[in-house]
């Protein structure tokens, strides 16, 4: 897309949605495998500065794109009654606000069909892909304190945006499809890895298992847990709202838990390329699950407490038969920033959950530990 084009389509969008001032400047965001992020800046006639998330969606990836908004939009707008309720006044700081158009709708459709939005930008905030374990602590605090909000939150009147998208046994079903298609004849390269993997096939469907069974609540889950969704005082780092809402819908609360340690906790990148520094850090993960479970001790179930570690192993090794699928796919999915960017980041998730195997029992006992200090 070219800078005139954008430029074009912001103009649209601040008709489109009442946005206040004319286009000063814009940043690309670089985070983000899937859709395309930018931030707006503009300057009202008084000289106001303004900032706005403009996003165009990937609705090959969200077939469903009204589905997405009506599920942040319901999700959002009981964080924001919670908020009022406990008298919160930063309010435009703690939780993300959608836009809508003049006829209410969330979404501008271009002539090409592409989906576009507006959300509201956290003013004086950063994110971070890595952190030091003192802002681990408020990034765990930040998504638990998420789930806390919507353990009221009727988890079942929510859409499935993406179908079957934590359905771990599913996604290596399509792995093992893809490899038996071969279509780009990538499948020797990755023999070894998938042998791994589907000798861990047994462990991928304990959660479904529990919730069968009745053991295991379904929660409002925000199913990508990366700590770069988190915003925070740009300043004292403190964690102000949770964003990045598309994928949020029913799940299990190991899935939030297991995909915050996965991609935090890792002494790594998500596509380090060097494995012998890939690994679980037990002291990162005691941080981490110190802030996630401060606001939910006393409110989460007991196998829900215990199942979680398995959550961290389930979740590692779905995003690498994700990544693996994607390599022998053709690379259709993630958006690829080097060459065979998914057979590295699917290399890398496998060295982690390698050695998460072999962390289960010290990741519960540092749970029993934190949960000790008050009754779950
Ligand atoms: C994608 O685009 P981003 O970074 O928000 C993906 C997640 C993966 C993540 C891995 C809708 O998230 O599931 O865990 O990449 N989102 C979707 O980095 O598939
Ligand atoms: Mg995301």
């Amino acid at each position: 897309m070219t800078e005139q084009d954008l430029l074009s389509i912001f103009r649209i969008l601040i008709r489109e949605f009442r946005l206040k001032g004319t286009i000063e400047d814009y940043r690309v965001a670089k985070a983000g495998n899937i859709n395309d992020t930018y931030f707006l800046g503009t300057r009202t006639a008084e000289g106001l500065r303004k900032e706005y998330t403009v996003q165009r969606l990937n609705h090959r990836v969200f077939q469903n794109p009204r589905c997405v908004a009506e599920n942040a939009y319901a999700v959002t707008s009981h964080i924001e009654k919670k908020l009022l309720q406990a008298g919160e006044r930063d309010l435009r700081r703690k939780v993300m606000h959608l836009y809508r158009r003049t006829d209410g709708s969330f979404f501008y459709q271009s002539p090409e069909g592409e989906y576009w939005r507006v959300l509201s930008y956290v003013y004086d905030s950063c994110c971070m892909d890595t952190a030091d374990e003192e802002i681990l602590y408020g990034m765990g605090y930040a998504f638990g304190e998420f789930q806390k909000q919507l353990l009221d939150f009727p988890a079942e009147t929510l859409h499935y945006t993406i179908p079957e998208f934590h359905n771990t046994p599913r996604r290596f079903a399509a792995l093992r499809e893809a490899a038996a298609r071969d279509s780009f004849g990538r499948r020797a390269e990755v023999a070894e890895e998938l042998a791994y993997l589907f000798s861990m096939e047994e462990h991928v469907s304990l959660l479904e298992a529990l919730h069968r069974a009745g053991e295991l609540p379904l929660r409002v889950v925000h199913n990508d847990t990366k700590c770069n969704n988190v915003m925070l005082d740009a300043k004292t780092h403190a964690p102000l709202a949770v964003v990045d809402l598309d994928t949020v819908m029913p799940g299990y609360m190991a899935h939030d838990f297991g995909d915050a340690v996965r991609f935090a906790c890792n002494t790594a990148a998500e596509d380090e390329e060097e494995l012998s520094r890939v690994s679980l850090s037990l002291s990162r993960f005691a941080r981490l699950a110190e802030g996630f479970l401060r606001p939910l001790l006393g409110n989460i179930t007991k196998t829900e407490l215990v199942t979680l570690p398995e959550g961290v192993l389930i979740i590692t090794l779905e995003l690498a038969a994700r990544f693996f699928t994607d390599y022998l796919e053709g690379d259709v999915y993630f958006r690829c920033r080097k060459a065979k960017h998914n057979l590295l980041r699917g290399r890398c998730q496998l060295a982690l959950a390698k050695d998460i195997a072999g962390k289960t029992e010290a990741m519960r006992q540092i749970l029993f530990a934190i949960s000790d200090q008050k009754e779950i």
